[in-house]
């Protein structure tokens, strides 16, 4: 089985992407090849961001590997968080400060102009060479959470091709099918199975 690193210590996210890519290949995260550093996330883009982690990992543990960053963008913020999406609230990966933030800057916004997306860059980094995929999904941000499942803002996110659900309110499977990150790993998958 082809071995491919994906550049992350976020297990909800392995977890998708596991799932995602099924039995071709085998999937490592960070923790299962000694990695316990906090890799540089210093670039002003996702895109930037993808890459430097893609990079970092090929360069120190001489091992294929991809690498994703995702933002949240929002309309009336400007598209803020985008890169600054972990930690928005100030405090690294706390989500309920994030979303705390993001509901108070947004109290006075009508819904009509509470449109949003999220965005996934991937950067696979393949004997040496760079390989570029993205994933959006357009939505609105509401006025308080609704639901309990997924990570980060799912329970703010109400995706435009849903059915009013939130992405916290919607099973794994459900949200891979519309999300950022499922749109992106199915280009990255498509591209993987394409090849010899
Ligand atoms: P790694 O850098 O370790 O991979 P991370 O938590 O920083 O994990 P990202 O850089 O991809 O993950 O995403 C930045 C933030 O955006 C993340 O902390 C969440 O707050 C938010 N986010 C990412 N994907 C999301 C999703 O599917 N649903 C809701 N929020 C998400």
């Amino acid at each position: 089985m082809k071995k491919l690193v994906i550049a992350t210590n976020n297990a909800h996210k392995l977890e998708e992407i596991r799932e995602m890519l099924g039995d071709g290949y085998e999937i490592l995260g960070l923790a299962d090849i000694g990695c316990d550093v906090d890799i540089p996330e210093t670039a002003p883009t996702i895109e930037g961001n993808a890459e430097m982690k893609a990079r970092y990992v090929q360069e120190h543990y001489g091992l294929d590997c991809f690498s994703d960053d995702t933002g949240l963008e929002i309309d009336a913020l400007g598209g803020e968080p985008g890169v600054h999406s972990a930690r928005y609230g100030g405090v690294a990966h706390d989500s309920e400060r994030n979303i705390d933030k993001v509901l108070r800057l947004m109290a006075d916004v009508p819904l009509e102009r509470r449109t949003a997306r999220f965005r996934t860059a991937i950067a696979l980094l393949q004997a040496g060479v760079l390989h570029r995929f993205e994933g959006r999904v357009e939505g609105r941000i509401l006025t308080e959470r609704h639901g309990t499942g997924g990570f980060g803002y799912d329970s703010i996110f109400q995706p435009a091709e849903g059915d009013g659900r939130t992405f916290a309110q919607m099973d794994a499977h459900e949200k891979n099918a519309i999300s950022h990150r499922g749109r992106a790993v199915a280009a990255l998958v498509e591209y993987l199975n394409s090849q010899p």
